[in-house]
């Protein structure tokens, strides 16, 4: 296990266990910051190095009690107070809170009752039914946590928000054009942007839900049919991920789906808050005493509570709640507003299109403008541009916009230029210089030390001729960890040297993260959102970066590419002069 691993395991079990114990705050506090810690990785220990429990309490969601624990974990190499909870109750509670319909009560009777203390147990006790005979139990929910388990085994664990949000949003189509469907949606982690989703949340209004639920049990992609009712059904997908549908009377919906957006943590906040109120609020609406207030619409409930609507992809249980109430949400970058794309590639290296071809696609995907980023020399293996390839590229996009064509979007000359180990970049000064705009990223060496891998970006990012550091942390999700960054360090260069930090959109990558970008739009540094392109097709993939940017709180006024052509000239000329621009 590594240091991660364990503190985030220790403070979600932690989390469960003051959940168990009717705590009302604490639960929240422990499962946030073990989602921040999670989030920030290896960052954590270089904070607690740096400055003790000081530091450590400037991480997002760390406060003193749990500062101390983990300044306790990385001088002793234990936390007594865990220690402690585990000898009171020696029960695997963060492998078993993962069954599906296991909270913290269940977990904590199921042990006191019957002694289990594993999902081992769990099982033998469902194969003895002594499950139905629990207080608070009974035979369904003894059928439900068989399923759970089951689910659990099955399931391929979480997708890629790029993967599972083309076929949702198909799916959604096809369910709306079924006579008598008023409305059909998705909710859930999809329609927060989350960037992996556990499962497909759908919502539909119709005035004949029977002829829905066939159809919806019915469709070509369905493998499994788990549940077929009459206003839900529940089914596996053959891309290995389930789907939930659920059909509501139209009055409802705004409740509905306010309920099934989540998160489940932000919806804690909010029923807290209706309660503090006097009110009621659930799936059906929001009520005083029986009597219902509102259910029509998100906007109505939150007006009704005193808010401000936070944009689904603000809700995630922190501090979207009380900028709401302040009225100080901020105006999130709209969706469709980035209107270049800086990092493309092309045949020239690992592209699989023209120059040309790629202008063209840009363009019917209502795009102005883009950026021709090659790879550079470094990575010989794909064919990266030397100097003189570069240079010969320059005039092939000079000749392409001189024909001015309404059909292609402008084309800006660049690079994706290499940063080699010791932070020198593998173009000459000269060559940056011709370019209209540089990009530079990492490619190799990546198993450095923190320390090696931000003084190396840092040197990189000095180089007066770089415009945007691409693919920040380097992660490819379930494929390759971050490289260990001292990210406050690289925003305090990026600042300095003026220099841009993409967010990359490609599925896999989504680099920088949500919580990156939050840290970004604080400390004023600017962002680009790129697609890297290697192919016409993923253009279509802008507006996931636009997702990851309004998940970290980015205005319009935070993108760099959201501005027009002339301003972007402007931008870059701010820094340098651009004297081979003719886009
Ligand atoms: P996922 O599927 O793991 O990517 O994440 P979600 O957020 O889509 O979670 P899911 O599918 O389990 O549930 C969908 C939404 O339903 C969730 O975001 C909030 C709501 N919800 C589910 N369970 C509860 C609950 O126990 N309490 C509250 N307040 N809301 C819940
Ligand atoms: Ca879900
Ligand atoms: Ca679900
Ligand atoms: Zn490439």
């Amino acid at each position: 296990m590594t240091d991660t691993e364990f503190l985030t395991r220790m403070l979600f079990e932690f989390s469960y266990w003051h959940d168990m114990q009717d705590d009302a705050f604490k639960p929240r506090a422990y499962q946030l910051a073990a989602e921040s810690i999670g989030a920030l990785g290896h960052e954590v220990k270089e904070a607690w190095r740096k400055g003790g429990i000081k530091e450590l309490k400037e991480l997002p969601a760390i406060g003193q009690a749990i500062a101390e624990k983990i300044d306790e974990y990385f001088r002793t190499g234990r936390i007594r107070s865990y220690d402690a909870l585990k000898k009171k109750f020696p029960v695997d509670i963060y492998g078993l809170a993962h069954v599906q319909g296991l909270g913290p009560k269940h977990i904590r009777d199921l042990y006191e009752q019957l002694g289990v203390k594993n999902l081992k147990d769990l099982e033998k006790v469902l194969r003895k039914q002594q499950v139905r005979d629990l207080p608070g139990f009974g035979e369904k929910s003894e059928e439900k946590l068989a399923r759970g388990i089951l689910l659990m085994k099955r399931s391929t664990g979480r997708h890629l928000l790029g993967h599972i949000l083309p076929l949702a949003e198909d799916i959604v189509t096809r369910l709306s054009r079924i006579p008598g469907v008023k409305q059909c949606v998705y909710a859930g982690s999809l329609r927060r942007r989350q960037e992996t989703v556990g499962d497909i949340d759908l919502l539909a209004t119709s005035s004949d839900p029977e002829r829905v639920m066939k159809a919806f049990v019915h469709l070509p992609e369905v493998e499994t049919v788990h549940e077929h009712g009459k206003t839900r059904s529940s089914v596996r997908l053959s891309m290995g991920i389930d789907a939930d549908l659920r059909v509501v009377p139209d009055k409802v919906f705004g409740a509905t789906l306010q309920y099934f957006t989540g998160d489940k943590r932000h919806n804690i906040l909010l029923r807290e808050r209706a309660i503090r109120q006097g009110l009621l609020l659930n799936e059906y609406g929001l009520f005083k005493g029986k009597k219902l207030l509102t259910c029509a619409s998100e906007e109505a409930i939150y007006k009704r509570l005193g808010l401000d609507t936070p944009p689904p992809e603000l809700r995630v249980g922190h501090d979207e709640l009380s900028a709401a109430e302040r009225h100080t949400l901020p105006d999130l970058l709209p969706y469709g507003s980035v209107k270049g794309d800086l990092q493309t590639q092309t045949n020239w290296s690992d592209g699989t299109s023209t120059i040309r071809d790629m202008a063209v696609a840009a363009k019917t995907y209502g795009l102005d403008y883009i950026a021709i980023t090659d790879h550079t020399q470094s990575l010989a293996f794909i064919n990266g541009l030397d100097e003189k390839r570069v240079a010969k590229q320059g005039k092939e996009i000079d000749t392409l916009n001189k024909q001015r064509g309404q059909s292609l979007a402008r084309i800006l000359k660049s690079a994706e230029v290499d940063i080699k180990p010791d932070g020198s970049l593998d173009l000459d000064d000269e060559t940056l210089a011709s370019l209209d705009c540089v990009g530079i990223a990492i490619h190799s060496h990546f198993s450095m030390t923190e320390k090696e891998a931000t003084k190396r970006i840092i040197r990189a990012m000095s180089n007066p001729h770089v415009d945007c550091l691409f693919h920040p942390t380097g992660r490819l999700i379930g494929k390759r960890e971050p490289y260990p960054l001292d990210m406050k360090a690289i925003l305090a260069g990026a600042k300095k040297y003026r220099v841009a930090l993409e967010i990359n959109a490609f599925p896999d990558r989504t680099d920088l993260r949500d919580l990156h970008v939050r840290m970004a739009v604080d400390a004023g540094v600017p962002l680009f959102i790129n697609t890297d392109a290697h192919d016409p097709e993923h253009f279509t993939l802008l507006s996931l970066g636009e997702a990851i940017a309004r998940r970290g709180w980015a205005t319009k006024r935070d993108i760099i590419n959201t501005k027009s052509l002339n301003q972007l000239r402007a931008w870059l000329e701010k820094k340098r002069p651009r004297p081979n621009w003719t886009a």
